[in-house]
């Protein structure tokens, strides 16, 4: 059984950038709804029990039967947990230390990896996630449908930004643009950091 978490900070701690009403609905309805529905999927399987990330990394272990259940709500389960993680109040700016020389040796600067990774995430075609990545220790940014992991691509996810539209549209509309530059504000480096290392 896996269960909801509890954030780190109120509802209302990402204004005005992410709305209150958007973190509510996504955590307890959204987030939610991939947790119950891997709790079915897995239920009375060799999987129940068993770390979601630990399944992920190897989905040709999981019994056809119930792949596409554990992809689509596992990874909906995993990149959630991250995403509330690698935001905060009283956040953004720029990273610090190892994690900064990584991210310059492999873009050339700051601004070129944000600007990577914005790309990346506007032009993630219909709903899925943005992300920088370990991939074999290098850094790499890039995007993925859906609910699908990095971890069942043998990468590490350390910072990703939800696209779909449930993430942004009661502030947003249709404009993802404006939510992904906006994102920058809410993101916990320390944290990001911390995964890096
Ligand atoms: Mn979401």
């Amino acid at each position: 059984m896996i269960i909801l978490p509890k954030l780190d900070y109120a509802y209302d701690a990402l204004e005005p950038w992410i709305d209150a009403r958007t973190m509510e609905i996504h955590l307890t309805k959204h987030h939610q709804a991939y947790i119950d529905k891997y709790n079915a999927a897995v239920q009375g399987t060799e999987l129940e029990g068993k770390d979601v990330h630990e399944v992920l990394k190897d989905l040709s272990k999981v019994p056809e039967n119930i792949r596409n259940a554990v992809r689509n709500h596992g990874g909906g389960y995993v990149n959630h947990l991250l995403f509330w993680k690698i935001m905060g109040p009283n956040a953004g700016g720029a990273p610090t230390g190892k994690l900064l020389d990584a991210i310059i040796k492999q873009f050339g600067s700051f601004e070129e990896f944000q600007k990577l990774f914005s790309d990346a995430a506007l032009n993630r075609f219909g709903s899925g996630w943005a992300w920088l990545a370990l991939n074999k220790g290098k850094l790499e940014v890039y995007s993925t449908a859906n609910q699908n992991s990095p971890l069942s691509e043998g990468k590490i996810p350390l910072l990703g930004v939800d696209v779909w539209e449930h993430a942004y549209y009661l502030k947003y509309q249709q404009k993802r643009a404006e939510y992904v530059t906006n994102f920058w504000n809410v993101v916990n480096w320390e944290e990001v950091s911390r995964r890096f290392l």
